[in-house]
């Protein structure tokens, strides 16, 4: 039986995703502009809950004020109509050419000083729309010639501009947190807080850290050969995980933002689970929207774009079933248990055990039999199989 997706399964897409006309470094665009207005309306059909967007993706970068809020009331209607929700904006600082060295850490200060501007405004619009989620993607944050950026300085002034933010969703009262979405590279060489990792600890630094999160996409991370699943497990671990971009890698190269499971299959598997049913040691699970940041390749006609944006779902909820019957399987409980996986669970000290009583513990050492344990295999390479096997259907 084929799933079918529900708004209940917190499905969202960017306009910017199935709008994508396909327009690449290479070659001109292959499909024609999409209202964002039929887009709601296409995705609702689908069966998705939520839509998000760029301040420009839906008012044309320039607007006067007049198109701006016809523009937004065409598009709230169309929420009205379908009952699609915006559960988070994002903002766009890397298309206008006046954001060629950044946004939030241009060299030019006129620049940044605008930018926050741009930030500010949005932030209203995503207040007013209900939005609980800012992403903010600095993708022009970064610099291709090491010389010509103060990479400390620039940190100083990222930290300056998500300073203010926080400072004015708090002043005007919007239950309202933000997103930092990492990405290694492209469009700069170099992109600043290029992984989970970094935008985590960049997060620390904050005058609000409890407002800000990480919004990881699967294909980022890939791109710096990192394991996707290991980054949110992070993420879940310190409470970060405000949001997450879901899509496919096929290893380091370009950002493909293909269909989610269309690159690592296994892992993307590995990461359902983790998502639905939490850590085995009792990690939490995530509970925000499922968003797909993908792009319906350039070879695909528009019917090609709405079947991209379904198999997307259809791909998470067969890896979601997939992951409850590999969690249903006592030949894997079995598996997980001689892996001893939930062992990891249990603290290495016992309760109220110091470093005195484990020094006094001959069995932790002097006792302790090295080869015996040494030999010992783990069988995770039986667990992997059963996983795939359960991917594939076999089980
Ligand atoms: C851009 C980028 C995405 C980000 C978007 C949010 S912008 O399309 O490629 O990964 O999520 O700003
Ligand atoms: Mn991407
Ligand atoms: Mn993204």
């Amino acid at each position: 039986m084929a799933p079918s997706p529900t708004p209940a399964d917190k499905f969202s897409f960017g306009l910017w995703t199935v709008g994508w006309q396909g327009r690449d470094p290479f070659g001109h665009a292959t499909r024609d502009p999409l209202d964002p207005v039929e887009s709601v309306h296409r995705l609702a059909e689908l069966g998705a809950y939520g839509v998000t967007f760029h301040d420009d993706d839906l008012i044309p970068f320039g607007s006067d004020a007049a198109t701006r809020d016809a523009q937004i009331a065409r598009f709230r209607k169309a929420l009205d109509e379908t009952g699609l929700v915006v559960p988070m904006v994002t903002t766009d600082l890397f298309q206008q050419p006046v954001f060629k060295d950044g946004g939030f850490t241009s060299n030019d200060r006129d620049v940044r000083r605008y930018a926050l501007r741009k930030v500010l405004r949005n932030v209203d619009l995503a207040a007013e729309l209900g939005a609980k989620t800012f992403v903010m993607w600095g993708g022009r944050e970064g610099s291709e010639y090491d010389l010509a950026k103060d990479v400390q300085a620039a940190l100083e002034r990222y930290r300056e501009a998500v300073d203010l933010l926080c400072q004015y969703v708090i002043d005007r009262g919007y239950d309202l947190r933000f997103a930092l979405e990492p990405k290694p590279n492209e469009p700069r060489g170099d992109i600043l807080l290029p992984t989970v990792g970094h935008a985590l600890a960049f997060i620390s630094t904050l005058a609000h850290p409890e407002r800000v999160g990480v919004n990881p996409e699967v294909g980022h991370e890939q791109m710096a050969g990192l394991n996707f699943a290991h980054g949110i497990a992070q993420a879940l671990w310190q409470g970060k995980l405000f949001h997450i971009d879901l899509n496919g890698q096929r290893g380091v190269k370009y950002d493909q933002d293909l269909v989610f499971g269309h690159g690592d299959l296994i892992n993307a598997f590995a990461l359902v689970d983790l998502l639905e049913h939490g850590a085995p040691g009792g990690g939490p699970a995530y509970e925000g929207p499922r968003h797909f940041d993908y792009k319906p390749s350039r070879t695909e006609d528009i019917d090609g774009v709405w079947a991209s944006a379904a198999a997307n779902m259809r791909t998470y909820l067969l890896l979601k079933e997939r992951a409850a019957a590999f969690r249903a399987d006592p030949e894997v409980a079995e598996a997980l248990a001689a892996s001893k996986v939930a062992e990891l669970g249990v603290p290495t000290l016992g309760d109220g055990e110091g470093y005195a009583e484990l020094l006094a513990d001959t069995a932790a050492f002097e006792n302790f039999d090295v080869e015996a344990t040494a030999a010992r295999g783990f069988g995770f390479v039986r667990l992997n199989q059963l996983a795939v096997e359960h991917v594939l259907g076999a089980r």
